[in-house]
């Protein structure tokens, strides 16, 4: 059953394909919000918010943890906590920080942006070490590393702990700090089929979405150290991100990390079922990833078609997909999409490109 609305009218009919933000609360989370025990978050006194971000710290293997309104808000903190204006900080050309947080890098933290080659969705030590520069005058100094778990824009590529390890090792042996933007890091783990904490505990901090496939209305969760969250709380109380009774919201994301992670794995599953499926369709092509998680990229360059015109015909048929590019689609797979979507959108792309 689609329990959920798009325009303000229930979805029904409609194959939701532009995100896994779309999800719904689950009933359990909508009756956990209903009743979680509140108090003013601001004085550290909402017993709700303090038992999620205990969770959520244990769970990544941190020391502390931090609920934040969104993953923008989340990474904003790790970077303004990590780093002083003026300094550099070297993360993926098509990372989600430099890409799509609206310049916050250099709006909120005054900071240099320094892009590498991230097309694979993965960052190795020794592109690090060809960006550093080192301390001559007229540099500025280099003193964060960015990475992202899975990797939205390369179709939810997975960094493997053995990389992200040997990584963390070149950036500390330089001095640097590393900081996961793992929006989705629970897909990863699940891909991989280990603990998360084989993932996170290399890094100095991670931010993970619980409003993504883990279905929690609103919120995500900064983890590091004590003294790290300390300071990232003041920024997200710079950034507006101070709430009140707000265990009403950690308690949908409670729900979301006991009980909504294993299930990530019908959302990887479905996401092969679909890129299985499209890969028959002449002229569609599927990025090839080394795990499938649940987001797909399908180059749709070979039909004659460009990527905004296929998801104009894909709406008028009640199938949701954005365009990522003119020649791109990128299709997210959650909790809503069941088989027989995606059987119906393969069926829907054959019938796109036949029709022509
Ligand atoms: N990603 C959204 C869009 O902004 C593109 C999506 O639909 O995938 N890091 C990563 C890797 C993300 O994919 C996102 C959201 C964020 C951070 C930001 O999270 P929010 O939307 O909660 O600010």
């Amino acid at each position: 059953m689609r329990d959920y609305c798009i325009n303000g009218r229930p979805a029904e009919g409609i194959i939701d394909l532009r995100s896994d933000t779309v999800t719904q609360p689950t009933q359990r989370m909508r009756e956990a919000m209903a009743s979680a025990p509140v108090g003013d978050d601001v004085y550290g006194e909402d017993p709700t918010v303090r038992r999620l971000e205990e969770l959520a710290a244990a769970k990544v293997g941190k020391e502390s943890a931090l609920f934040v309104v969104s993953g923008t808000q989340g990474n904003a903190c790790a970077y303004l906590a990590h780093t002083q204006p003026g300094e550099e900080v070297i993360l993926g050309q098509n990372s989600h920080i430099y890409g799509y947080e609206v310049g916050g890098l250099a709006r909120l933290g005054g900071l240099m942006a320094r892009t590498i080659d991230d097309s694979d969705g993965i960052i190795r030590p020794e592109q690090v070490t060809a960006a550093l520069r080192g301390p001559d005058l007229h540099f500025a100094p280099a003193t964060l590393v960015c990475i992202e778990n899975t990797h939205n824009m390369s179709g939810g590529r997975v960094m493997e702990p053995g990389d992200i390890k040997a990584l963390a090792d070149t950036v500390h042996q330089r001095g640097l700090k590393l900081h996961m933007d793992g929006a989705r890091v629970f897909n990863a783990a699940v891909a991989l089929g280990v603990p998360v904490t084989e993932l996170t505990e290399p890094v100095d901090s991670v931010m993970f979405c619980l409003s993504k496939g883990l279905s929690a209305p609103v919120g995500s969760i900064l983890a590091g150290s004590k003294e790290f969250i300390n300071r990232a709380r003041k920024f997200r109380k710079l950034l507006g991100g101070g709430m009140r009774q707000v265990g009403v919201i950690a308690a949908a994301g409670i729900v979301a990390l006991e009980e909504m992670i294993d299930r990530l794995a019908e959302d990887h599953q479905r996401a092969r079922r679909l890129a299985d499926g499209l890969a028959q369709v002449p002229g569609v092509k599927v990025g090839q990833t080394n795990y499938r998680t649940n987001i797909l990229l399908i180059d749709v360059e070979g039909t004659g078609l460009s990527a905004p015109e296929f998801s104009r015909r894909l709406k008028k048929v009640g199938i949701w997909i954005n365009p990522k590019s003119a020649t791109t689609l990128r299709a997210v797979l959650h909790r809503h999409i069941e088989d027989s979507d995606v059987d119906k959108v393969i069926e829907v792309f054959q019938e796109i490109v036949v029709g022509q």
